[in-house]
């Protein structure tokens, strides 16, 4: 019997256009357990040019009209990979009419706009998933698992450090990710939302902060183009400049509900050498748990019961059985990338619609984390511990 179809139109073609497309396009053929099957129906964009890779990522159909799309009745789902300002205005219109909803991560740029998409979701009755994307490397899925089992015991420390290295050169012009009417924050809420959620995952929830927050390069020269964090052109020669007004790094500590676990995150744009290096340490009282993004695929386990004699960090390759979503994929050591954490997402997004569990990170989880970044702001500008 023919499975079910969904019709799926994606808002944004730049980065997060691309890594979703791969995924909306990869989940049908990879995954044969799939409830209903994606129909890549339509691009938005805000410019004829960058629809010209539509057809390329598999869409029927492009316009430079979200509204007019997300009202559409063929229509089911709303993905947004626009830029962060727009999530709000996109996301509570698609829940209006009824659509799923995929947003990219962060959820809005403040707290007020997250809570307002999460209403309009509630009301809307429609599922919601938000972009949180490393929770689903086969890696961080086991370590949870372990933690969960009590693995690792009482958890003494959280250690989360996401480092990049973009914007450290001074002639690297200005982008929407770099102005907070467009981003909300800068490192805090682009990589900083990840490290936080992915503290949500793993160990708890953050419930009070102190932190410092820096901006290293306060004027920046006036792009030609504007396609986002990496691939920003021009500046060279230009006389205009514009204020940076959001973080080049963040870097807080906090506590966790219920727990006497003491969590450090950093978060930063400056690290030259650091090209997408979003590491995390857990140490608790029967052992510890290393993993980090740019080495996806493993992750370093020390066991406090193991003798004596053969005690070290061991090398676990989580791409071999047992380890969720690899099976979808390659035999046991054919290892994944990055992309491959977005099909999986899209992948539990597309069971969620048929199933009662879920097994994704809602926009209520998105709220969680946006409560975080708005008390780390708080924090940094007081000085002073914000409850969360
Ligand atoms: C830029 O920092 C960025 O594209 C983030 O926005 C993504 O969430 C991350 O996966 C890669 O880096």
């Amino acid at each position: 019997m023919a499975k079910k179809t969904v019709n799926v139109a994606i808002i944004g073609a730049n980065f997060m256009g691309k890594a979703h497309s791969n995924a909306w396009r990869k989940v049908d053929m990879f995954f044969n357990d799939l409830p209903v099957k994606p129909v890549m129906k339509v691009m938005c964009g805000k410019f004829k040019e960058e629809l010209e890779v539509a057809e390329r990522y598999g869409w029927q159909e492009t316009s430079l009209d979200w509204k007019e799309v997300v009202n559409r009745p063929d229509i089911d789902v709303i993905d947004i990979c626009t830029p962060n300002f727009l999530h709000p205005e996109i996301a509570i219109e698609a829940a209006k009419a009824g659509k799923h909803i995929v947003c990219e991560k962060p959820l809005a740029n403040t707290l007020k706009d997250a809570k307002a998409m999460l209403r309009a979701a509630d009301k809307g009755g429609v599922k919601h998933m938000c972009g949180f994307s490393y929770r689903f490397a086969p890696a961080v899925q086991t370590m949870r698992k372990m933690i969960q089992k009590g693995e690792l015991g009482d958890i003494f420390h959280f250690r989360a450090a996401y480092q990049q290295d973009w914007i450290v050169d001074p002639d690297f012009p200005m982008v929407w990710r770099l102005k907070k009417k467009h981003t909300g924050s800068g490192a805090l809420g682009d990589i900083g939302a990840h490290i936080t959620d992915l503290c949500h995952f793993l160990v708890g929830d953050v419930c009070e902060v102190t932190s410092a927050m820096e901006t290293f390069i306060k004027k920046r020269v006036v792009a030609d183009s504007d396609v986002g964090a990496w691939d920003a052109k021009g500046g060279k020669g230009k006389k205009k400049y514009d204020t940076v007004d959001v973080d080049d790094a963040a870097i807080f500590i906090g506590r966790i509900k219920d727990a006497n676990t003491l969590a450090s995150f950093e978060a930063t744009r400056f690290a030259p050498g650091r090209r997408n290096y979003n590491c995390v340490e857990i140490y608790g009282s029967k052992g510890s748990l290393l993993w980090n993004q740019e080495n996806m695929n493993q992750f370093e386990y020390f066991n406090r019961s193991d003798p004596d004699t053969v005690q070290g960090f061991r090398k676990v390759l989580a791409c071999d059985i047992g380890h969720p979503y690899v099976h979808a994929w390659w035999p046991p050591g054919h290892i994944i990338g990055y992309e491959h954490l977005f099909v999986h997402e899209i992948y539990e997004f597309l069971c969620g619609l048929k199933r009662k569990k879920i097994n994704y990170p809602t926009f209520e989880d998105a709220v969680k984390c946006q409560s975080v970044l708005e008390a780390v702001e708080k924090a940094a500008a007081t000085r002073r511990w914000q409850k969360v």
